[in-house]
């Protein structure tokens, strides 16, 4: 068989099927049709796998596949029709035994968190991207921040609000955060892109802000505010047993009237810009580097990583976070950093699905 055949799988049942949507139509375009044989495969709303055959464009370019009741068996016309066929429960490991490689294009719970990761582990596919246990430590920000600060790395101070303590143990809860010091950030422990996220200046607003957060995810995390310039740096794995390679950094600069770095910052592009490399200084960028590939290397990620840092005034780093999932349209900020250091997106594209498809089989 000349070709290999990649299923990207995108959608999924939770509140940022639309950002999976945006990507996966980005990944869709830039594979290169003459070395892999395509199967887009679209998670709906309410949770059906359906096959979205020839125009694949069909459901991704309105931002949101249609459930299959909008969709209907009646749908479930021939693929060179370019409809949507929805797939029964049994096919699905069939469809996916089927190709070569996966390319999950998922964000947040049941995707970015390692459970379609172990869905295909079990299945014995291949995938593009970090396996279960980075999976699931990148998505639970406490998890993620006590990892790095394991390995050394500068992790700015932090509260971890479980639900049971802040029902029954509101005042130690109350006492712990406010020796950060304020304002503070206040963020679901599990959820991306920005949702749920906002600022407090006192103890009242941190009872809003929590609340706030639990509506997305009854764990919370609370950060001390750490003053300082936005930089990002993209880390791609390797192959062979080459150590993974760290992008130019590059500062995001927000415009406008946002108090950080928000969910509409983030998907409207007007919002913001992207500086690369950032003006730092040389040996700052190169500790940086430096840095975003040991967090790489700590929660063992593979594929691409995206890596954010504070600078603060005075000079120092705060790694602020890692995401394994990172935006992944062609002009999210990964592919872009990408761009700058001289590997272009549909070229990162061919890539992550190499490093996937050369992958020894077994425990790595
Ligand atoms: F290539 C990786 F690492 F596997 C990969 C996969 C998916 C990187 C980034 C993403 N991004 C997403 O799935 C997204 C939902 C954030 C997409 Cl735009």
């Amino acid at each position: 068989r000349s070709r290999i055949r990649v299923a990207v799988v995108f959608g999924g049942r939770n509140s940022e099927h639309a950002v999976s949507l945006m990507g996966a139509g980005s990944v869709l375009e830039a594979i290169d049709r003459s070395k892999y044989e395509v199967f887009p495969i679209g998670i709906a709303q309410d949770g059906r796998w359906v096959l979205a055959s020839g125009s694949q464009s069909y459901a991704i370019e309105a931002g949101r596949l249609p459930s299959v009741e909008e969709s209907g068996t009646a749908l479930a016309l021939p693929s060179e029709s370019g409809s949507l066929v929805a797939l029964e429960p049994g096919q699905i490991p069939r469809s996916l035994g089927e190709v070569d490689v996966v390319f999950p294009v998922m964000h947040g719970p049941f995707g970015e968190d390692g459970t379609i990761q172990g869905l295909l582990e079990m299945a014995g596919v291949r995938y593009v991207g970090s396996g279960v246990l980075a999976s699931a430590v990148g998505m639970d920000k406490a998890y993620m921040k006590l990892v790095l600060r394991a390995a050394g790395l500068p992790v700015g101070p932090f509260v971890v609000v479980r639900d049971r303590d802040w029902r029954t143990d509101r005042a130690r809860v109350l006492k712990e955060v406010e020796e950060l010091g304020w304002p503070v950030f206040v963020k679901p422990a599990r959820a991306g892109s920005s949702q749920g996220i906002s600022k407090a200046h006192d103890v009242e607003s941190l009872e809003a802000a929590v609340e706030f957060a639990r509506a997305h995810d009854p764990k919370v995390l609370v950060e001390a505010a750490i003053v300082g310039r936005e930089i990002e740096c993209a880390v791609l794995e390797s192959f062979g047993d080459a150590p993974a390679e760290a992008s130019m950094p590059g500062e995001v600069l927000v415009r406008g009237e946002h108090e950080f770095f928000d969910f509409e910052a983030k998907y409207y592009p007007d919002q913001m810009a992207l500086d690369v490399p950032a003006d730092l200084p040389e040996e700052t960028i190169e500790a940086l580097r430096a840095m975003a590939v040991q967090a790489f290397e700590s929660l063992g990620c593979e594929g691409l990583s995206r890596v954010d840092f504070f600078y603060t005034p005075s000079g120092e780093l705060v790694l602020n976070e890692i995401n394994t999932m990172p935006g992944f349209t062609s002009l999210s900020v990964a592919p872009q950093l990408w761009a700058a250091s001289g590997l272009p997106y549909a070229d990162l594209v061919d890539r992550l699905i190499q490093l996937a498809y050369n992958r020894p089989a077994g425990l790595r």
